[in-house]
């Protein structure tokens, strides 16, 4: 019996130095100490021994099985080294290399544009809400003081969709003030929010797109005014167009979710044909606003008599393209590499608002 167990001892340790990797390592373990395993197997025949030797022989096998155990826990933590080490030789990464900017593709200039009015409003105390591109006409309309026979209401401009069971029309949002709707119905006021995102409208040609970008904001307190609005959106302008000097005009308009409503004109040349922004002598829209008519208050549960504030709205692709010189809007939404590895951003290189002397 000691004899065999010797035989045993030796075979068994070959083997477990033999196996060249996990799974091999694993069959040796079940041929030795699996339920019909060698060891298994002597220990099933104690029976057969004469009681006199039966103890040793017993104290024998279970030294040998524990010197299997350890030696396969051995063989175990070596391969898994092994295992490791090849891994780590096949993926190995050079961190010395330089970085290639120009292989991370490019940032498309809306998705600029939007970083920056983040950047401005968030500066402002402003945080960004969204909302879903497909809405109900309460929110899209009723909600803001559309009357029901309002013109932006008809076929010609709104994509409609199948209404609701209830009735109800769906739209694609035609502006993004559905989410200044679904926020002063869930939140409570002061509010401070602009919303970027996608809209829809029916226009397609040289300078509409239909489906185009839009920001609209709204602050909302106690005691918000008409000064506010205009110290908001003149920082805003020089801030964005990087001119400090820019001049902004505010022009008695139209809308039917403010009152009053002002739009606001950018100072700008026309001289030989080129836009130029700044002093200059001409006027260039770029955005309306006003304060937020009592009604869409009220359709939202807010209390008139106790908040009032402003909003406002412009199109992010087009002041994109004035602030990049982006002659026309179609490309934009082409997916045309050549185009947007000449209008788009480099990763790592951004354009910054602070600018400086390396711009
Ligand atoms: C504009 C111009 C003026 C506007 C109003 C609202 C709301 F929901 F508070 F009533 N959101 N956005 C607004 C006001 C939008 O876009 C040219």
């Amino acid at each position: 019996m000691l004899d065999q167990l010797e035989a045993t001892r030796g075979e068994l340790m070959k083997l477990v130095d033999a196996a060249a990797d996990l799974p091999a390592l694993e069959a040796v373990r079940v041929a030795a100490l699996g339920k019909k395993g060698r060891v298994t197997q002597l220990m099933q025949g104690l029976k057969d021994i004469a009681p006199e030797a039966r103890r040793d022989a017993g104290q024998a096998l279970n030294r040998l099985k524990d010197e299997i155990e350890a030696a396969l826990a051995k063989r175990k933590d070596g391969l898994g080294e092994a295992a490791l080490d090849a891994r780590l030789k096949t993926e190995t990464l050079d961190l010395t290399l330089p970085t290639r900017p120009g292989g991370l593709g490019r940032i498309h200039p809306i998705s600029q544009t939007i970083e920056e009015l983040v950047q401005i409003f968030g500066a402002m105390g402003f945080s960004v809400a969204e909302g879903p591109d497909i809405d109900d006409d309460f929110h899209n309309f009723t909600a803001l003081n559309f009357g029901p026979d309002h013109p932006a209401r008809q076929m010609h401009d709104t994509f409609y969709l199948p209404p609701r069971p209830d009735g109800m029309p769906v739209v694609l949002r035609t502006h993004t003030s559905t989410v200044q709707i679904r926020t002063m119905m869930k939140a409570k006021p002061p509010f401070r929010i602009i919303v970027p995102g996608r809209t829809f409208r029916s226009d397609s040609d040289a300078t509409h797109s239909p489906m185009f970008h839009q920001v609209e904001g709204l602050v909302i307190d106690e005691t918000t005014h008409m000064g506010h609005l205009k110290g908001c959106l003149i920082d805003f302008c020089r801030a964005f167009f990087q001119l400090d000097d820019l001049p902004v005009r505010f022009r008695p308009s139209y809308f039917p979710f403010t009152e009053p409503s002002v739009e606001v004109d950018i100072g700008c040349s026309r001289k030989g044909g080129e836009l130029k922004l700044g002093a200059g002598g001409d006027w260039l829209e770029i955005l309306g606003c006003g304060m937020v008519h009592p009604n869409v208050l009220k359709n939202c549960g807010v209390d008139p008599t106790r908040y009032q504030g402003f909003a406002f709205g412009m199109g992010i692709d087009r002041i994109a393209m004035l602030k990049y010189g982006i002659p026309d809007l179609r490309p934009f939404f082409d997916a045309d590499l050549r185009w947007l590895r000449h209008y788009g951003f480099v990763p790592l290189d951004p354009p910054s608002l602070a600018g400086g002397l390396s711009r």
